[in-house]
This record gives structure tokens, C-alpha cells and sequence, in this order.
């Protein structure tokens, strides 16, 4: 795996990658060459074995205060026609390749997560919320629209209602309100927030890889499809997990009475 990345910092262990936006004196404001190395870090973590989960984070008091605003005005002032849906296809690249991770991508959200990042966010499987999280859906304070995937994931997280609620008020979610919308799995106090996304990424990691892609497949295609679809992509999906290593580990060590150990095939 690559590192070594301007604005973001990479590091594994134990199976576990861990992301790190880094430019905490902006509250990790996505830069360019940030939003280029999430896209190809992302990719790599997709295709290495030994990554078996991932984890992505902000360096600092936030995760990330979304699209860096200081170039905006002198755009702006530059009079030229501004188009920033070419722009934005570098947000999508880093959100399909969350997505079709063929393994869990976890979120961990200290302080704020606005914009583009708070979109980030809600496209990884799970989210961590520190007690001091604050995700905000800043677009409309801007007069902008949510990007980065962030209609899509905002309204099947909390539904149509919240949804559009969030994303026109603009006002902040806390961490406990984020895990009582469902748009983040759990909420923890700040002491102990480093320590759970750890053990969480940890559990991850030590899991039957295949068989959670093949989850993450499962349900992604639920989310867009009808039932009948959903238990023929099911069924595919099934041959090949039944198949796995892991599927025949399990169940020997269910019948040993033993913790099972998961290689990930
Ligand atoms: C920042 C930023 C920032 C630069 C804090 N940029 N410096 C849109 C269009 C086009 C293409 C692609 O994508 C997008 C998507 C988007 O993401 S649009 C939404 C962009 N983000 C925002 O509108 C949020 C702007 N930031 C804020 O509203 C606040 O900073 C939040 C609520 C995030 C945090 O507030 P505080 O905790 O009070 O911190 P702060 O405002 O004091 O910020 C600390 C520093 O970080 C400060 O710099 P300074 O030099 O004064 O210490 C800020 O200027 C800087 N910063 N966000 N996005």
C-alpha cells in the first residue's frame, strides 16, 4: 500500500487501514490532492488482502468541514462560468469505491462533519460518533445543494421527511441525536471513542471478509431493487459464501465449540 499522501495520513495494522484527513488547521477542509489520494487509497484498500478493514477519520477536534471554501470567492470573482459537476465526479470515484469495498468501511466522527465530509461519512457502512460529533448538512447554508452522494444516503438513512429537513434547516445533528436518527450506529463518550472504533475495526477485520462484501452486496442491492431481485442476487450471493473457507470454518468450529478463526476467503 501507498502512505505516503499530501493531506492525509495511512496507516496499517493488524488488517485495520486507517485514513486519516489531515489539515486539522482547517478542520480537514477536502483539498484536491486530498480528495485525489482518498480516491486511489480507497481503490488499493479495495484490492489488498491484507487490508481487511477500513477505517476513515479526521486528524484533530473534527472529521472534516467539507469542499475547501477559500479558492469559492475568487472563483466567483473570476467571472468565469463556474461548472463543478466534473469537479465533483472525484467525490463520486471516492463514494463507489466506498462503496463496492469488498469490506467494512467504518466512519469515526470526532467533532464536526459538515458538507462533502459529513457526505463522506454517511457513504462508509458504519459510523462511530463521538458524544461531541456534529454532522451538519451545511450546503444550504451556502445556497448549494448536498453532493457527494449525500441525497442518496441522507434519505435512506433517515428518510424522505428528515432528509429534506436536515438538508434545508442545515442546522447541526449531535452524536447521541445522529445515533438516535440512525445516522450513526452508535454514539460514544469522547474518553472512550478512540478505544471503541479500535475494537470495533479490530472485530471487523478478524470477521469472514467475503462473506461481509458479499453483505454489503446484498444489501446494496436491496436498497435500489424489488424483493424478487433481491433473492435472486441473494441466491448468487450464497453460492459463493457457502463455498468460502471461513463458511466451513464456522460452522467446524461451531461444532468444536470454539471461537471460529476467520481468514477472510
Ligand atoms: C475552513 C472550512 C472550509 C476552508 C472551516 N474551508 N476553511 C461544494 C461545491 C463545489 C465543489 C465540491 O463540493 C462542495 C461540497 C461542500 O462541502 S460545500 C460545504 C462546504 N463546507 C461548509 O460550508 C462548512 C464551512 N465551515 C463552517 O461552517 C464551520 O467552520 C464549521 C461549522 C464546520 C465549524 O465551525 P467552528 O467549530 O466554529 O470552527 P471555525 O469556523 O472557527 O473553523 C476553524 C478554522 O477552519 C477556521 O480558520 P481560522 O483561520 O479562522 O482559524 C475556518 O475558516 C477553517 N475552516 N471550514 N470548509
Amino acid at each position: 500500500m501507498r502512505t505516503d499522501y499530501e493531506h492525509l495520513l495511512v496507516q496499517q495494522e493488524d488488517g485495520v487501514l486507517t485514513i486519516t484527513m489531515n489539515r486539522p488547521e482547517v478542520l480537514n477542509a477536502v483539498s484536491e490532492p486530498m480528495l485525489d489520494g482518498l480516491g486511489e487509497v480507497m481503490e488499493e484498500a479495495a484490492q489488498d488482502e491484507s487490508v481487511r478493514c477500513v477505517v476513515l477519520t479526521g486528524a484533530g477536534r473534527a472529521f472534516g468541514s467539507g469542499a475547501d471554501l477559500r479558492g469559492f470567492a475568487a472563483r466567483h470573482a473570476s467571472g468565469e462560468p463556474l461548472k463543478v459537476s466534473v469537479h465533483l465526479q472525484k467525490y463520486h470515484r471516492v463514494v463507489r469505491a466506498i462503496r463496492s469495498m469488498p469490506k467494512p468501511v467504518i466512519a469515526a466522527v470526532r467533532g464536526v462533519a459538515a458538507g462533502a465530509s459529513c457526505n463522506l461519512a454517511l457513504a462508509c457502512d458504519l459510523r462511530i460518533a463521538s458524544e461531541d460529533a456534529r454532522f451538519i448538512e451545511a450546503f444550504a447554508r451556502i445556497g448549494l445543494v448536498p453532493d457527494a452522494g449525500g441525497g442518496f444516503f441522507l434519505a435512506h438513512l433517515v428518510g424522505l421527511s428528515k432528509a429534506l429537513e436536515l438538508s434545508m434547516l442545515a442546522d447541526e445533528v449531535s452524536g447521541p441525536e445522529a445515533e438516535r436518527l440512525g445516522l450513526a450506529n452508535k454514539c460514544v463518550p469522547a474518553a472512550e471513542f478512540d478505544e471503541e472504533v479500535r475494537r470495533l475495526a479490530r472485530r471487523l477485520a478478524q470477521g469472514p471478509t467475503l462473506a461481509y462484501g458479499l453483505i454489503k452486496k446484498l444489501m446494496h442491492t436491496a436498497l435500489t431493487s424489488d424483493l424478487e431481485t433481491t433473492m435472486r442476487v441473494e441466491g448468487e450471493l450464497q453460492d459463493i459464501a457457502i463455498q468460502s473457507a471461513d463458511h466451513r470454518e464456522g460452522v467446524t468450529a461451531f461444532l468444536q465449540k470454539r471461537p471460529a478463526q476467520f481468514r477472510g476467503h
